[in-house]
């Protein structure tokens, strides 16, 4: 078992008080569940009928199938699509809200605006739809149209979000496999059939279909989310903010945003800020409203809010004593926040229909009665914070400045500072001549598999120091965003000379005053659709296949079914795709063997599974270095 459980220093900080104030942490369930089921570990665990469970002996000693005949082979890819399916159905639904909030928004019913008319209108073109003089709610609606016919499709035409978005290379590999998406909820639906008792048992069939639901996350989940929330919140520009629990205020009504969507959070945000008046009142200095998980990089993307904690932190969040409510929408909710703040004077509030917990107040969430909703659950943090126990507060005095704000348009922007005509050049010139020798995209969770933080960290570590430009999405940008790798700062510190030059020459051009960060943060879970379309415009640039671009994906400490799906997606975008955390498949020789190598004939891309972040690192510049050498660039 892994010796540390955090390098975060404001987590190592409060485990102790943890311990002191008698609560349990995911650190010592994990602990209870050890030795966890090989089988599972494996993969080769099936539950997909009740004559099981049925489980294959990896050694070769026991059963060779299960009980209706099914291989090693059939069931890790059976439970694989599955997983993937699970992820890309978390990704659309998180999606389809944001159309329906677009709707009702351009027909004036809920009290949301159309913030941001240029993306509109750039999507509607991307569309083929005639943008002319049409009022924006016009517009939006026929945006909003155009969605809603993706995901009522009847026919075998391909989603619409997909064909006009992804690279055309991509695209007719894609066909060429016969694994372009139609409706997505008919290909989660059909997932899901085909892995019932008594279906698909070719595993090269069921991979196929993985990377088909790969797809469906992209576009119909990824894509389509950020294309609604970016016209209704506005694209991202920079902006500076701090993260790690030290951003709480002691003196201040502390509020959480965990979760997801930020139809709620954008809310949640507004009133924190109309309310201040009732929170002085009440005896505080104001309301402070931090991020936790996704809902926390959406809100500071767009409002500077600053990131109390990722994923694994979230518990200590509450036991920090100076959280006086944690709202949450959907994913990535442990369900044992509701006995952690018991434990306290936190009040925990969920909003969703089908995210409730015993313990936890519910408080409905509609988008007809956003502001209300969001006035009551501010108000509550306000009551909650007169019932705080001052013995009991311990906020660790951690914290990082950050710049984040990283969008697609803003990162042009900021290049266009250098070449107005064509903003991408700097970036390509940059690549083509190893100042900047690749690209990585890291991405996704943290897993109490590893110690928190330690491979996100250590890898881009080593990255930048070999001038690789690093992306971030998820928890993996607040835990590179606590180890200073998101300020200027950390280009003196970490960035290869070829890279510190590069990030230096851009902030100067732009007016920053100082170079970018070596890490640019793009966003949440759903953002990294914005990673996609960094990679669309560059291969589009250079005119080659996106799966030969220096350029590849780490998801380092991944746990969630999302991260598995967006993992696939990469891989269907032809990269590498590194996971610093083994998944469930290595019951499957065949299987590990095609996900890790053979895959990368068929779709240009494969998984990289190395749990060491040092050797990680040299995988992945192995990777970029024999990518350049196919491209003619100095290695
Ligand atoms: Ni959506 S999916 S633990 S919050 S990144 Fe964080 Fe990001 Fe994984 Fe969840
Ligand atoms: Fe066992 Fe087959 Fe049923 Fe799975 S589907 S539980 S392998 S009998």
């Amino acid at each position: 078992m892994k010796s540390q459980k955090s390098i975060d220093p404001a987590a190592l900080e409060l485990l102790p008080k943890a311990a002191l104030d008698g609560v349990e942490t995911v650190w010592d369930r994990y602990e209870a569940q050890q030795p966890q089921c090989g089988f599972g570990s494996l993969g080769v665990c099936c539950r997909h009928c009740v004559q099981g469970p049925c489980r294959i002996d990896p050694f070769g000693n026991g059963p060779k199938a299960g009980i209706c005949g099914a291989s090693a082979d059939v069931i890790v890819t059976r439970n694989l699509l599955r997983q993937v399916a699970g992820g890309a159905a978390a990704h659309v639904d998180h999606a389809y809200e944001a159309v329906e909030a677009l709707e009702l928004a351009a027909k004036g019913n809920i009290n949301y605006s159309i913030a941001d008319e240029t993306k509109l209108q750039q999507i509607a073109r991307g569309l083929g739809l005639e943008v002319s003089d049409k009022n924006k709610a016009d517009l939006a609606l026929e945006v909003v149209e155009a969605a809603y016919a993706d995901l009522a499709n009847h026919g075998s035409k391909p989603v619409q979000w997909l064909m006009v978005n992804a690279p055309k290379e991509r695209i007719a590999v894609w066909q060429s496999l016969g694994i372009l998406p139609r409706n997505p909820d008919r290909e989660i639906r059909e997932a899901m059939h085909q892995t019932t008792m008594g279906m698909d048992a070719d595993p090269v069939n069921l991979v196929l279909s993985t990377a088909k639901q790969g797809l469906v996350d992209g576009y119909s989940g990824l894509k389509l989310a950020t294309d609604m929330q970016d016209i209704l919140f506005g694209t991202p520009t920079p902006v500076v903010t701090e993260a790690n629990l030290g951003v709480l205020k002691e003196d201040c009504v502390n509020l959480i945003v965990h979760g997801h969507v930020p139809l709620l959070s954008e809310k949640i945000v507004f009133w924190a800020g109309k309310l201040q008046e009732e929170a002085i009142l009440a005896g505080a200095k104001g309301i402070q409203v931090s991020g936790v998980c996704c809902s926390g990089n959406e809100v500071l993307m767009r409002n500077r809010i600053p990131l109390a904690a990722n994923y694994l932190a979230q518990e200590l969040a509450i036991i920090t004593g100076a959280i006086d409510a944690m709202v949450v929408d959907v994913q990535c909710i442990m369900p044992s926040l509701a006995k952690v703040a018991s434990c306290y004077h936190t009040e925990l509030i969920t909003t969703m229909p089908i995210v409730k917990i015993p313990g936890a107040t519910h408080v409905p969430f509609t988008l007809e009665g956003a502001d209300d909703t969001a006035q009551v659950i501010v108000r509550k943090a306000i009551t909650a914070y007169g019932r705080r126990n001052s013995k009991k507060i311990h906020i660790p005095n951690y914290k990082q400045k950050i710049v984040a704000g990283f969008s697609v348009e803003a990162i042009v922007s900021a290049l266009s500072a250098v070449n107005p005509n064509q903003p991408l050049k700097p970036l390509v010139d940059n690549i083509v001549n190893g100042n900047i020798f690749g690209v990585v995209a890291t991405v996704g969770c943290n897993n109490v598999k590893a110690t928190q933080d330690i491979v996100h960290v250590e890898l881009v570590k080593e990255l930048v120091r070999n001038n690789v430009l690093v992306v971030a999405t998820g928890c993996s940008a607040h835990a590179l965003a606590k180890a200073g790798f998101m300020n200027s700062e950390g280009t003196e510190t970490y960035a290869g000379e070829g890279l510190k030059a590069v990030l230096t020459a851009i902030g100067q051009a732009a007016g920053l005053g100082t170079p970018l960060p070596p890490v640019l943060h793009m966003g949440s879970c759903v953002d990294n659709s914005r990673i996609g379309d960094l990679v669309t415009a560059l291969a589009g640039y250079l005119n080659v296949d996106s799966a030969s671009l220096p350029v590849a994906a780490s998801a380092p400490e991944p746990q969630h079914e999302k991260a598995l799906s967006i993992g696939t997606w990469a891989v269907t975008m032809g990269l590498t795709t590194h996971l610093g955390v083994v998944p469930p498949v290595l019951g499957s020789k065949a299987v590990t063997e095609l996900l890790t190598n053979g895959l990368s004939d068929v779709i240009g891309g494969k998984f990289y599974v190395e749990t060491d972040p040092l050797k990680a690192a040299q995988g992945l510049l192995e990777d970029i270095r024999s990518k350049r050498q196919k491209l003619g660039l100095p290695c």
